[in-house]
């Protein structure tokens, strides 16, 4: 300290010191005082401003995000809900997942798929349909028409699990005319 100084307010640098003012994560020295602050993604902790707590993005606009915020110390992240992926440009809003091109397993479909915003729909070429389950089609069987000489459907004689089989309610042992066979 040269004499000049010995007449003259200094300004004292609390960030200087080991202690850094008592500050958790920046301190910024000002002429005659000081001020705690914080690295992105944290904020004063308004009950001790020497503190610094995380900043919940998610609580303002939903950080910003299409679809979900999930909020995290010193970030958050915006996620996407099921069938979604998020976009790799702007990383906040959300892009459907093509189903049918991703995995390399035709969307689990057995013949046609068909992609659809947030998800996927299996279908079956004509000749066949599609299964319980939704993902695998099975050739229609050739309705064999159990239709007795007066025209009307009948019950066939040795019904087949799920074929030949009236699909109208039968009424004293007869389908009406026209009835369709599954
Ligand atoms: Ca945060
Ligand atoms: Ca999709």
């Amino acid at each position: 300290m040269d004499l000049a100084d010995e007449y003259r307010c200094v300004d004292h640098d609390e960030c200087g010191e080991e202690e850094r003012g008592g500050c958790s994560q920046l301190c910024n020295n000002l002429h005659g005082s000081y001020s705690c602050g914080c690295y992105d993604g944290f904020r004063i902790d308004p009950l001790n401003p020497t503190m610094c707590v995380d900043d919940d993005e998610c609580a303002a606009n939903n950080g910003g995000c299409q679809q979900g915020c999930k909020n995290t110390e010193g970030s958050f992240e915006c996620t996407c809900r099921k069938g979604f992926k998020l976009s790799l440009a702007d990383k906040k809003s959300c892009e459907d997942v093509d189903e049918c091109a991703a995995g390399g397993d035709n969307g689990g479909c057995s013949h046609e798929c068909r992609n659809e915003e947030g998800g996927h729909r299996c279908t079956c070429p004509p000749g066949y349909r599609l299964t319980a389950g939704g993902k695998v089609c099975k050739p229609v069987a050739k309705a064999v028409a159990p239709v007795a000489n007066d025209g009307r459907c009948r019950s066939p004689e040795k019904p087949v699990k799920g074929h030949y089989r009236c699909n109208q309610r039968k009424k004293a042992g007869f389908y009406p005319p026209g009835t369709k066979y599954d």
